[in-house]
C-alpha cells in the first residue's frame, strides 16, 4: 500500500517572519559553490538591491578545504532587508541569506573595583578553592589547587581566543599571559604577516576591524583574568592557568553591543591564527546560520555561556550556546553555596555543565580588580580548565576533550535535571582523568 504524503514540498525557501534585531539595510549572504565571486553572482546581488559587497569568507581548514563565498551586502534605499532576503532565496545559487543580526553581552554585570591590598585577594577566589564559612559551602569549587599539583599551564600551550570586549593587555596581572603575534611588527602601519589586519600584535579588534583589542568596557578583561591571570607573581589574583596564551578578539563595542559581521570577522581571525579554544561569554538574540557556520568551520573547542535569563534553554534556546555543533559546550552558573545561580539558564539537554559564576573576583582594566556575576564568569572557568588540560595533553581531539570534561564533574541534586551532566566543573578530576581519581576532602 502506498502512503500519500500530505506534507507540502520543502523546496520553496521563505525568509523567517521574525528577522530579529538587525542592522538596517544589510544582509549576510552565502553562495552555494565556487570560491570566487563571479560576475553572475554580482548580478544576483545587484538584482536583490546590493550597493556594496564585503567578503567575510570562512578560512579554509584541513577538513573543509576552500569555502564558498560569504558576503555582507549593503542595500540601496529602495530595498528592505526582508525584500532582499526573499529575492536572494529565490535564486538557486544562494545557500542562505540572513539578517546582519545584532547581539548584546550576556547580562550587564556590575563591577566593584576593590582597593584592598593584594595579600587579601586569594580568599575571594572561592571558585578555585572554597574553604567554606558564612554562606559558603566548603569544597563548592573546581579544586584548582589539586589540579595545579599536576600542571599550571603554559605560555607555549593552546592558543585561547577570548571573543569579548577585548582585554587590557597591559594589566600587570595579564600582560605576560597575553599572546603576542610573532609575525607582526608593532606600530609600523604595515600588515607584516599578511593576515588582513595591520599591527595586530596583541590580538584583534573585529568590531572596528583594526589591530587594537584594548578593552574600554571591563567584561573581557574580567574573563581573561579567570582563564589566566598570572599565577604566583605576588600580585592580584591567579587564573585557572598560572601561565597561558590568551588572544583577545574584541567583537563588542565598548558599549557592549555587536553585529553578525563583527562576530564572523572575530571567529575567522581566531581560526586563521590557530586558536585551539575559544571562550564566549555572550549570547541572546536569534539563531543566525552564518554565525553557526563560522563556529562550525573553526576546528577549535568553543565554550559558550548558557545565558542569564533564568530560563530553560530546552524550551527557549539561546544562541550561540544552542547551536547543535560537536565543538560547542554550553556552560551554566553555580554559587559558592553549591546551588544553581538564580540568573543562570539551565536545560537537561541543552546546558552541559555548571561552573562558578556568582560573585567572581578577577582583573578589571587599568590594573584593577573587581567582582562580577553571570554565566559570563562561569564560562571562563571551563575555558581555562580546557586550556589547562590541553597544555598537559595537547594531542586530545575535541571529542576526547568533550567526554573528559563532561565526565569530570562533581554531581549534586541542585544540577540534576538542569544540566546534561548534573554536575559542576572539577578541573582536578579533568586533569587526573576520572579513572584513577582519588576523592579528596577539600
Ligand atoms: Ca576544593
Ligand atoms: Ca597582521
Ligand atoms: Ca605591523
Ligand atoms: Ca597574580
Amino acid at each position: 500500500m502506498q502512503v500519500r504524503s500530505l506534507v507540502s514540498p520543502q523546496s520553496v525557501r521563505r525568509p523567517p517572519l521574525d528577522l530579529g534585531p538587525h542592522v538596517p539595510g544589510e544582509v549576510i549572504v552565502r553562495l552555494k559553490t565556487g570560491t570566487a565571486l563571479r560576475e553572475e553572482d554580482m548580478k544576483i546581488l545587484e538584482g536583490a538591491g546590493a550597493m556594496e559587497v564585503e567578503r567575510l569568507d570562512f578560512p579554509a581548514t584541513e577538513t573543509s578545504g576552500p569555502q564558498a563565498p560569504i558576503l555582507r551586502i549593503k542595500l540601496n534605499e529602495r530595498t528592505s532587508v526582508a525584500e532582499a532576503i526573499a529575492e536572494l532565496l529565490r535564486d538557486p545559487a544562494v545557500l542562505y541569506a540572513v539578517p546582519n543580526n545584532t547581539y548584546e553581552l550576556q547580562g550587564r554585570p556590575t563591577v566593584t573595583n576593590d582597593p584592598v591590598s593584594p595579600n587579601d585577594l586569594h580568599t575571594r577566589l572561592w571558585g578555585l578553592h572554597n574553604p567554606g564559612g558564612g554562606t559558603s559551602v566548603a569544597d563548592a569549587d573546581i579544586d584548582a589547587p589539586e589540579a595545579w599539583a599536576i600542571g599550571t599551564g603554559s605560555r607555549n600551550g593552546p592558543l585561547v581566543a577570548i571573543l569579548d570586549t577585548g582585554a587590557d593587555y597591559n594589566h600587570p596581572d595579564l600582560n605576560a599571559n597575553i599572546w603576542t603575534n610573532p609575525g607582526e611588527v608593532a606600530g609600523d602601519g604595515i600588515d607584516n604577516d599578511s593576515n588582513g589586519v595591520i599591527d595586530d600584535v596583541r590580538g584583534y579588534n573585529a568590531f572596528a576591524n583594526n589591530g587594537n583589542p584594548m578593552d574600554g568596557h571591563s567584561h573581557g578583561t574580567h574573563v581573561a583574568g579567570t582563564i589566566g591571570a598570572v599565577g604566583n607573581n605576588g600580585i592580584g589574583v591567579v587564573g585557572v592557568n598560572w601561565e597561558a596564551r590568551m588572544m583577545p578578539v574584541k567583537i563588542f563595542s565598548d558599549a557592549g553591543s555587536t553585529t553578525t559581521d563583527a562576530i564572523i570577522r572575530g571567529i575567522n581571525y581566531a581560526t586563521r591564527m590557530g586558536a585551539r579554544v575559544t571562550s564566549n561569554s555572550w549570547g541572546g538574540g536569534p539563531a543566525n546560520q552564518a554565525i553557526k557556520d563560522a563556529f562550525g568551520t573553526s576546528p577549535a573547542m568553543h565554550l559558550i555561556a548558557s545565558g542569564n535569563n533564568g530560563r530553560n534553554n530546552d524550551l527557549t534556546p539561546t544562541y550561540p550556546a544552542g547551536y547543535d555543533l560537536d565543538n560547542i559546550i554550553s556552560v551554566g552558573s553555580s554559587t559558592k553555596a553549591e546551588r544553581m545561580s538564580s540568573f543562570s539558564n539551565y536545560g537537561a539537554t541543552s546546558v552541559d555543565l555548571v561552573a562558578p559564576g556568582s560573585d567572581i573576583y578577577s582583573t578589571t582594566p587599568n590594573g584593577r580588580y573587581g567582582s562580577m556575576s553571570g554565566t559570563s564568569m562561569a564560562t571562563p572557568h571551563v575555558s581555562g580548565a580546557v586550556a589547562l588540560l590541553l597544555s598537559e595533553e595537547p594531542d586530545l581531539t575535541n571529542a576526547q576533550v568533550r567526554s573528559r570534561l563532561l565526565a569530570a564533574v562533581d554531581t549534586f541534586a541542585a544540577y540534576q535535571g538542569k544540566t546534561v551532566t548534573g554536575g559542576r566543573l572539577n578541573v582536578a578530576k579533568l586533569l587526573q582523568n576520572a579513572t584513577d581519581l582519588v576523592e579528596r576532602g577539600d
